[in-house]
């Protein structure tokens, strides 16, 4: 049993396999503070997690290659002991995050049916590959004669036609594009802590890649190997899992038509929400004193609304921010705007030289009309039930599409539409 040496994990995860581990932290811890702690961050393994023992860690060596086939190795003492160190806040968020959403809406997909948690925050330390890249001895064209297609007219490899190919230990793989690898606001990190913590055993200890505002299946885990090459890396996690295809194309589409995925697109999700007595009793836990007061008085009460407490995070890929998050308590007929979480005006609190972070948010408002016509009854019949809904823009003007139907894919890949949760009020 490969599996049998897998560290032990906190109870209040969400497991949707053990064998490889796979889990998400349970709604309510999700974004309840700003960085995922360590012991609740989703868990996306392939395989089983490799024994590193703590003692021998600074031993563990990275090999990395050159596009002349030249190769370096560094022991991890070595990266720690050479190189500055740098610590970045970003997400981490599976292409996967949503997928069940998908598979009710728009019909079945293949992949473990994650919920709106397979997404965290966490602040990484490490060392820039930049730095050791150049260390290592690459020397790449500077951009001015590229072609996106071979060699520049330097003579020197073309910055924009190379990858970089990482693999971890128990020989999971996949790769990015040079030009993130190298960009100095591109904050790649090879790192080996986690939230002030030696990188957890299920998170890649002792060293693994973290690209910022990439999907997390190029963050590679327990790495041992780069390779910078004029190729993508051959795994099927490059050249065929983390690959989207149109709605029409099915299980076993032409893999080599779509381009891999890298930078994600904006996606937000509700992961809480509070209504009526709840939040007269306090249970909200970020609404005291002034605000809980004026919340569902007689005279609301007398017009049947109800207050509504909603909480949730926005998050979009390549370093986007997120612009402004829309929420509606109607199904989608009106909107109102949440306020967004100020987590990174302290200073330190978010470090990086882009929006690697997710934004969270919240909204107090009023339930409609229990009376209202845009209520309509649940399975039971017993009670009236609204629907919620999310969505997000990011500083791009990007925002989600209104449903799964024509984002479908058969992956059940990024699964990014509108976020709608059904509330019956009754608390
Ligand atoms: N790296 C290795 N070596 N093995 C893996 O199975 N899974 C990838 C990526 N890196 C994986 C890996 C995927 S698909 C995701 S979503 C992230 O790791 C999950 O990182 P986490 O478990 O630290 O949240
Ligand atoms: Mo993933």
């Amino acid at each position: 049993d490969p599996f049998k040496e897998d560290p032990v994990r906190d109870p209040r995860l969400v497991t949707h396999t053990l064998k490889p581990r796979n889990a998400e932290p349970p709604n309510e811890e999700l974004d309840r503070t700003f960085k995922t702690p360590n012991e609740l961050f989703y868990v996306r393994n392939h395989m089983w997690v490799p024994v590193v023992e703590e003692a021998k860690a600074d031993d563990h060596a990275l090999e990395i290659e050159l596009p002349d086939g030249e190769t370096r190795r560094y022991t991890l003492a070595e990266l720690k002991e050479r190189f500055p160190t740098h610590k970045v806040t970003a997400v981490l968020q599976c292409s996967g995050s949503r997928r069940s959403d998908m598979t009710r809406q728009a019909g079945k997909t293949n992949g473990l049916q994650w919920g709106v948690g397979a997404i965290s925050n966490a602040e990484w330390e490490g060392v820039r590959l930049a730095d050791v890249l150049a260390d290592a001895g690459l020397t790449v064209s500077d951009g001015t004669s590229s072609t996106r297609s071979g060699t520049a007219v330097s003579g020197k490899p073309d910055t924009n036609a190379l990858h970089v190919q990482f693999s971890g230990l128990e020989a999971y793989g996949s790769s990015i594009p040079l030009t993130k690898a190298i960009d100095p606001r591109g904050d790649v990190l090879l790192a080996f802590g986690m939230n002030g913590q030696p990188l957890p055993r299920d998170h890649g200890f002792p060293l693994r890649a973290v690209v910022p505002g990439t999907v997390a299946a190029r963050s590679v885990k327990w790495l041992n190997k780069i390779v910078v090459s004029d190729e993508e890396s051959h795994s099927q996690w490059q050249r065929r899992d983390y690959k989207s295809f149109g709605p029409n194309e099915g299980a076993n589409p032409n893999w080599d038509r779509a381009v891999s995925m890298q930078e994600t697109p904006v996606t937000s999700a509700i992961t809480a929400v509070w209504v009526g007595d709840c939040i007269r009793r306090g249970k909200v836990p970020w609404m005291s004193g002034s605000k809980l007061r004026g919340v569902g008085d007689a005279s609301e009460k007398e017009t049947t609304k109800e207050p509504v407490a909603v909480q949730g995070y926005a998050y979009s890929g390549g370093g986007r921010g997120i612009a402004r998050v829309d929420i509606s308590l109607d199904g989608g007929k009106t909107w109102d705007q949440a306020e967004l979480v100020d987590d990174c005006s302290k200073p330190g609190a978010c470090l990086g030289n882009k929006n690697w972070t997710w934004k969270r948010w919240r909204y107090v408002g009023q339930l409609p009309s229990l009376k209202g016509t845009e209520l309509t009854k649940d399975a039971a019949g017993t009670k009236a039930c609204t629907t919620l809904v999310v969505k997000a823009t990011d500083d791009s003007y990007n925002s989600q599409p209104e449903s799964h139907s024509g984002i479908y894919n058969a992956r059940g890949n990024l699964a990014t539409a509108w976020h709608r949760v059904r509330v019956c009020p009754d608390c």
